[in-house]
């Protein structure tokens, strides 16, 4: 009997947004289907009971396990779907080792891209939508896209010593979800820096190789 025979199937609870797309382009890269719940992003039902009560931070994805436990955080439910369905394609890595460096890059990502663009967005062209969700800093908005294209070069010179991915030489989920920030960031103003060569010819590479990164927005 497999894991995912005894654990039965967990539900994704789904919408727009990066965040959910990662988890979605994981799923598609390995394979996996489950069923999906839709939550309406956009009318706020993330924000309000019942989706309150599996996730109490309000925000997506989530997943819920049969057995009534609910995991958020995209980096832990992708580590959660890697452990229950180990067939396919292997994007956290093989060792310990591998796997600490990617999630490394994935932490990297989440602090040096993900909070400067997102934010960035959410603070001005995403502030109707999120002023009675956070606390918006309009103020702070420039100056976190400026960072946002200061951190992309920084991710470009990390690609100086010839690795053709993110996390070195192998594929890993830092390639989707840096994809996803940098292009979440493009289709709401803030173009990826053209002084990022590197950044951009590696972009160009992951979506001709990666359909799920067209297929799935
Ligand atoms: N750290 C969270 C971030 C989740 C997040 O920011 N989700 C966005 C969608 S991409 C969201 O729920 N936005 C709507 C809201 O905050 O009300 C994770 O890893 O899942």
């Amino acid at each position: 009997m497999t894991v995912k025979a005894k654990l039965g199937s967990p539900v994704f609870y789904n919408s727009i947004g990066p965040n959910p797309r990662l988890v979605k382009v994981f799923m598609k890269e390995k394979g996996i289907k489950i069923p999906f719940v839709d939550v309406d992003l956009l009318a706020g039902e993330n924000r309000q009971q019942p989706y309150l009560a599996k996730n109490s931070a309000g925000q997506m994805p989530c997943l819920e396990i049969d057995d009534g436990v609910f995991i958020a955080e995209i980096l832990p439910i992708c580590e959660y779907l890697n452990d229950i369905f180990p067939e396919g394609i292997d994007l956290f890595g093989k060792t310990p080792e591998e796997r600490a460096i990617t999630r490394m890059w994935l932490r990297r990502i989440d602090y040096k891209l993900d909070n400067s663009i997102v934010n960035g967005f959410r603070f001005a062209e995403g502030y109707e939508l999120f002023k009675n969700r956070l606390r918006v800093m309009p103020q702070a908005a420039d100056d976190l896209k400026k960072l946002g294209q200061e951190m992309t070069l920084w991710f470009d010179e990390q690609m100086a010593d010839g690795r053709k991915y993110i996390a070195g030489d192998r594929l890993t989920l830092a390639d989707f979800w840096a994809y996803i920030i940098f292009d979440f960031g493009a289709g709401f103003g803030q173009k990826v820096n053209p002084e990022a060569k590197r950044i951009l010819e590696w972009m160009d590479r992951m979506k001709k190789e990666h359909h799920s990164l067209t297929e799935i927005q």
